[in-house]
């Protein structure tokens, strides 16, 4: 008999608790969703030769929604640049130097098919940047965008 009384008290104190828990809305999910909001999402699109989007943004999470439309294969690169929108290039002078800029890049997507349609999360810090496709002689051929996010 007592452990039926006692298990009946526990509950109660569980459900108290979870009560008092929504009440404050200060435990559980509901702190993790304040601390993390869901990421916007903008749309890029790419194709032969230009990428389309937000030239403005503000900043934090963010979703880019690329879709590639063809007719080639097309990457994605997104770094943050200082007064200059112009990236230095290899010495093939077809494709922006990967590796000199590689401290401001936010972030990438490898070349995907024509009608591919991907998805590329960033936490963006106010500042300027571009996005642009590095297949060679993309990037020279206008397949770059200055994002300014404030
Ligand atoms: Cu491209």
């Amino acid at each position: 008999m007592w452990r039926a009384r006692a298990h009946i008290e526990l509950a109660c104190v569980a459900v108290t608790a979870a009560a008092l828990c929504l009440a404050l809305s200060g435990c559980g999910v509901a702190t993790r969703a304040g601390a993390q909001p869901a990421a916007r999402s903008v749309r890029v699109t790419e194709r032969d030769f230009r990428i389309s989007g937000p030239r403005t943004l503000t900043a934090g999470n963010v979703r880019l929604d690329v879709e590639n439309q063809g007719p080639d294969q097309h990457e994605l690169l997104v770094a943050r640049v200082g007064g200059s929108a112009t990236l230095p290039l290899r010495s093939d002078g077809l494709t922006v130097d990967e590796e000199r800029i590689q401290a401001a890049e936010v972030g990438s997507l490898e070349p995907g098919a024509p009608g591919a349609r991907r998805q590329l999360n960033l936490r963006l810090a106010p500042g300027r940047y571009v996005l642009f496709c590095n297949m060679s002689g993309h990037y020279l051929g206008g397949m770059h965008l200055d994002l300014v996010v404030r």
